[in-house]
């Protein structure tokens, strides 16, 4: 069985995904892809043999397409992810599930209308490897009860336009998914701290910032996002419990030891640091749809994410520890 596919957006994420599900991902077809920028979605639909749309509802309602992948800009997700479930179609929707606390809960009053998930956010960090050794490491009792998980997340440059709001939002979303991921607990409060910015930064940006994150349990977060760090794509964790540490691999790859020197990689990027990781996201995503379960990363998830962040930002813009307030969450994602 094949699950035909539509994709909605083919940007950078947009053509990365289009190429992974055409060529490595059994049981999968791009059927169609969609985007704004039509010539774009022209040369990534030829392609793959795709047909191709300018506008991503009429994708979306496209009678060959079964199941949506929606990698268009964060603030078009929640009027995509509300069109699939007006059409039944199952949706792995990129994150942010939505920009707004607002905008995530009507996905979540659409979803929970219908007897089953449908949506999925991608969260693509639940599916590396080094993320899933350090949970079951927690989880086997390794290293006692956690109270504190250090986050390093690095970019070594920043697109033009990018703000200082877009650094929690767009990059710091993963680390809070991790974070109630891996600890099992939600976000109750947040507090942005902001040292001196770097001068490779583009003016007026804050960057670096340190996000401080408290858990329901009492356990102490810090991300440090710094997004122009200038030298590759850097994404490091301790974790720290009452009788031990783990901490995830520093480099991915081997180290060279010669001439009194040590070499590795750094990525330049996250496609290049979790491409294992979307592998393995895209193919759980496809085989569950077609057995007809959705079971990654949830609408739920999507929107407590973006609480957190949105309490962050408040934070970082008006200088003091703000708190996350959750409504209660709906038996369909117990
Ligand atoms: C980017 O949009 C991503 O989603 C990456 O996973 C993240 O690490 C990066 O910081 C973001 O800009």
């Amino acid at each position: 069985m094949t699950l035909r596919i539509g994709v909605v957006g083919t940007g950078m994420m947009g053509q990365d995904h289009v190429r992974r599900l055409a060529t490595s991902v059994p049981n999968a077809e791009v059927v169609a892809v969609s985007d704004v920028n039509l010539e774009q979605a022209k040369r990534v639909g030829e392609g793959v043999g795709a047909r191709v749309f300018s506008d991503g509802h009429d994708l979306i309602g496209d009678d060959q397409v079964q199941a949506v992948l929606i990698a268009s800009p964060g603030f078009t997700h929640e009027e995509f992810t509300l069109a699939c479930l007006a059409a039944d179609k199952p949706v792995l929707c990129e994150k942010p599930l939505a920009p707004t606390i607002d905008a995530c809960l009507r996905v979540l009053e659409a979803e929970t209308a219908k007897p089953r998930r449908q949506v999925q956010v991608g969260f693509m960090r639940r599916y590396d490897d080094g993320f899933r050794a350090m949970k079951e490491a927690l989880e086997a009792g390794q290293v006692g009860r956690p109270l504190l998980l250090h986050c390093r997340h690095r970019n070594a440059a920043t697109p033009p336009g990018f703000t200082s709001d877009l650094m929690i939002t767009d990059s710091v979303v993963h680390d809070i998914d991790v974070t109630r991921w891996l600890l099992g607990q939600e976000v109750v409060a947040a507090n942005v701290l902001k040292p001196r910015p770097s001068s490779k930064a583009p003016e007026g940006l804050q960057d670096p910032q340190l996000v401080l994150l408290e858990t329901a349990e009492g356990a102490l977060v810090d991300v440090e996002s710094f997004v122009n760090c200038q030298y590759g794509y850097d994404i490091r964790y301790e974790l720290v419990g009452e009788t031990g540490t783990v901490s995830l691999g520093e480099l991915a790859g081997v180290q060279v030891r010669q001439q009194e020197r040590y070499q590795g990689r750094i990525p330049t990027d996250w496609r290049e640091r979790f491409g294992a990781a979307y592998q393995r996201e895209l193919q759980e995503w496809v085989t569950g749809v077609l057995q007809g379960q959705v079971s990654g990363p949830s609408a739920w998830d999507g929107y407590a994410t973006t609480a957190v962040a949105e309490a962050a930002v408040e934070s970082l813009n008006e200088d003091r520890r703000t708190t996350v307030e959750l409504v209660d969450r709906p038996a369909l994602y117990a």
